[in-house]
């Protein structure tokens, strides 16, 4: 029986007093009268592991999320008694353990509550598994709300929910769906300007009630494996997602193509029609990067072979596209048909790859390919086979990308839809059953075709997309929101969805444009689009059975719309790519929702139609049919509206105007915005020119632009850019100062930069502190823009 309340429970077992405890380096162990262990380890000023076993003895101590690399170490340590608790306190944080029954408190350094147990540990034993059902309840201060969970698709907000963890193929899920394709146990709270994180590393099933059993607790449970959780103290939300991908890892930055438009359908075959597509987009210039392969090339759905009656040639074919600027991306899913002709089912067999049922017959289930067996990912010997295979793929026939499928994993016609729970697993030496690898079998499977990808793609960077995932998987892959539906609702929650991943470590995602089952109306389909430009990762992909998605199928009104937006997401490259830079350096999310970037306004608590894209950017989508505008929310501060360039006054909510080729974009004032011009793909031209728009703030801003090769590794021998942009504006005078680090040399010598905003007429110029003249610099006044060296150190513009 799998619980899922944790009052119900009578048999509910909980930790006694405190017999005793040690203090080394950086873990104090507490051991109670009735045999808990709990062992605090702390890893960073900001972040304490609790660990607890209830019979003295802690089982191996192995991790997937948790990146071997991550950063750790901490400056302050002290651990001191008094009566009632154990007292420990960091530069960051105080963490009280209670003599009692070790139930732990969180506070601030000035001894503000941050968090505190409510009945804390307890655990109620597992007699049909063997094992425990491991549980803690937190109690949850006033006003206090929650965000995280992965790709949740429910309200933004968590207060109120509960939800559980467990890989699923929901076909068409709805809004309030419990278990989809991911497991992130991660999430934040926020109360009184305070946010901490909690991140539950347990991979069986798990569990997370925010207030919604009892109206000030909050609790998270599995049913099986240990209490393993870590605490991390913000007080910004930015500081706990820092940590947290810090722990559990970053990508390695994608090549640029990865984040132009993608076009995807399932399926485009055969060959002629795959051209068709690719021609249709260059002849309509409409820009696109990568053309998608779903399960139609394989011969007979069987991974690693071509139809070759559908594909004669695909190493012609991929190199065709190529030469006109598409990356393919070729769909790779888990099941080996089960064939003695089929080599890649052999030499699995042969080898002993496949997972077992408990009393050792093969797990055998149906997905697309008829019967199959599936390989145990969790053996890194099998990880190891399986990136092998990539060889022709990538190496030889020259995909770019891979697209990882049905690893929750799905199995067609069974209840449960996935493996059943008795099927064995190598989860790398520590051997178990699928309760404990469900949640991370699709992890590692993406895991090893990153490692084929990279190795037979190398010097390029790979490209990856999975649909299943847990927390860390964000090192290898990028993900998608699975099999949405063309509804108002779906864009809704594809909102929801990407912010949310992008707020737990993920923030390569994006959905299905367009909707994957059912068919939208033009009026639909555009509203999506002008979304969908602004995830992280851009795709349009819908099921064959419904219909035609491409964007000339709606008729030109759809079209022009369309295209205008795709062009405005290739212009915005650099602006995304620095985005992603900051990303996999500091683990800043791609997407901020309008509570992390301003969590001390309340108002953004409840917020989520509004986000911002990068740093300076702020989007409202439009979820609604018939309408010409809407309401939203300005966050504070001053905002210029893209499309006129009006400046706002934030703090408030507002109706902006918005007919259908419109979608509401702000810029925050003192943005400086790169710009490329429009391509009809990644390096299609080499750039002579690139714009800069730089939006007058009175006071000061910094903006960051970062380029390098746009592929390969070089980045990492220094080749790259990394200008920091310093704007001081006051009521007559402008000054702009750049710094620049780093080898890469751009290809084009001068920035057009574009000026918004400026309150006076300019009267005097000075260049690298020369005084010079406007036509020096080929000032023109309809545009209100110059022309200035890329390298620039400063320039003054006095009115
Ligand atoms: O059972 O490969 O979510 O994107 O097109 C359906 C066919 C299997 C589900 C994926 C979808 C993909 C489809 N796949």
């Amino acid at each position: 029986m799998i619980t899922n309340t944790e009052l119900e429970h009578k048999g509910n077992l909980y930790p006694t007093g405190l017999i005793s405890y040690e203090h080394d380096q950086d873990s104090i162990n507490f051991i109670t009268k009735n045999g808990v262990r709990l062992q605090l380890t702390i890893l960073r000023d900001n972040m304490i592991r609790f660990r607890y076993t209830t019979n003295g003895i802690f089982e191996d101590d192995f991790s997937y999320a948790v990146d071997e690399d991550h950063p750790h170490g901490f400056n302050q340590l002290k651990v001191e008694e008094d009566q009632t608790h154990i007292i420990i306190t960091t530069e960051k944080f105080i963490c009280k353990v209670a003599r009692d029954d070790i139930r732990v408190g969180m506070y601030t350094l000035e001894g503000k509550p941050i968090v505190e147990d409510e009945l804390g540990f307890h655990w109620e034993e597992s007699f049909e598994f063997g094992g425990n059902f491991v549980k803690m309840s937190k109690a949850s201060r006033d006003q206090e709300n929650f965000f995280g969970l992965g790709d949740k698709p429910t309200n933004f907000n968590l207060k109120g929910k509960r939800l559980s963890l467990w890989n699923t193929d929901q076909y068409a899920y709805g809004k309030d769906t419990v278990e989809l394709y991911k497991a992130v146990p991660f999430y934040m709270g926020l109360h009184n300007n305070l946010s901490y994180g909690i991140f539950f590393d347990n991979t069986f099933k798990t569990h997370f009630d925010f207030c919604h059993e009892r109206r000030n607790v909050t609790s998270f449970w599995a049913d099986g494996g240990e209490m393993n959780y870590y605490f991390i103290y913000g007080p910004q939300m930015s500081d706990v997602l820092t940590t947290y991908t810090d722990l559990t890892g970053k990508p390695e930055l994608p090549p640029m193509w990865a984040l132009g438009f993608h076009q995807c359908k399932w399926s485009y075959y055969p060959e002629s029609k795959v051209k068709e597509i690719a021609s249709k987009f260059r002849e309509l210039n409409f820009p696109c990067d990568a053309i998608y392969l779903d399960i139609d090339y394989m011969d007979g759905f069987r991974c690693f072979t071509w139809n070759k009656e559908y594909f004669p040639d695909p190493k012609r074919m991929v190199k065709e596209l190529e030469e006109d600027g598409f990356k393919t991306v070729a769909i790779i899913d888990p099941g080996i048909k089960i064939d003695l002709n089929y080599s890649v089912f052999k030499e699995a067999l042969e080898n002993d790859y496949f997972c077992r049922r408990a009393d050792g017959p093969y797990m055998r289930g149906k997905v697309w390919p008829g019967e199959c067996y599936f390989p145990d990912f969790t053996n890194p010997e099998v990880r190891e086979w399986w990136s092998g295979l990539y060889r022709e793929l990538i190496g030889d026939i020259g995909v770019k990308g891979i697209w990882n499928d049905m690893n929750e994993p799905a199995v067609m016609e069974v209840p449960g839809k996935t493996f059943p729970l008795d099927v064995r697993h190598e989860y790398d030496g520590n051997r178990c059953s699928h309760r404990k690898a469900h949640n991370i079998y699709g992890m590692q499977m993406a895991r090893s075709t990153y490692e084929g990808v990279k190795k037979f793609n190398f010097p390029k960077r790979p490209f990856i997309i999975t649909r299943a995932n847990y927390s860390g998987g964000q090192r290898y892959t990028s993900t998608w929101t699975g099999d949405n539906i063309a509804t108002w609702e779906h864009l809704w929650l594809a909102n929801v969805q990407i912010q949310r991943l992008c707020m737990s470590g993920m923030s390569f995602a994006g959905s299905d444009i367009g909707g994957f089952a059912e068919q939208p109306s033009g009026e639909l389909y555009t509203r999506w689009l002008q979304l969908g430009i602004f995830h992280p990762f851009c795709r349009v992909h819908s099921s064959g059975d419904h219909g035609e998605q491409e964007p000339w199928f709606f008729g030109e009104e759809v079209l022009e719309i369309t295209r205008k937006y795709v062009e405005l997401r290739y212009q915005l490259l650099p602006y995304l790519y620095t985005a992603f830079y900051k990303y996999v350096q500091e683990g800043m999310p791609i997407l901020k929702p309008l509570v992390y970037f301003d969590q001390e306004d309340v108002q953004t608590h409840y917020r989520s139609d509004e986000f911002i894209f990068g740093n300076k950017i702020l989007v409202c989508p439009v979820q609604e049919p018939n309408v010409q505008g809407r309401r939203m929310y300005i966050p504070r501060g001053k905002w210029y509206n893209f499309w006129n360039d009006k400046l706002i006054t934030g703090g408030r909510e507002m109706y902006i105007d918005a007919p259908l080729d419109i979608i509401p974009i702000f810029i925050k004032e003192g943005a400086l915005i790169p710009k490329y011009p429009v391509q009809q793909y990644v390096d299609e031209k080499k750039l002579e020119q690139i714009n800069l728009d730089l939006y007058y703030k009175l006071g000061k801003e910094t903006s960051d632009f970062y380029e390098d090769a746009h592929d390969g590794y070089e980045y990492r021998q220094n080749v790259y850019s990394l200008r920091t942009f310093k704007l001081t504006g006051k009521e007559d005078e402008v000054i702009l100062q750049q710094h620049k680090s780093g080898k890469y040399s751009a290809p084009y010598s001068t920035f057009k930069l574009k000026l918004h905003g400026i309150p006076f007429e300019i009267k005097r110029v000075f260049y690298e502190n020369e005084e010079v003249t406007l036509e020096d610099l080929q000032y023109n006044a309809e545009e209100n823009s110059m022309i200035i060296d890329k390298d620039f150190s400063e320039l003054h513009l006095v009115g």
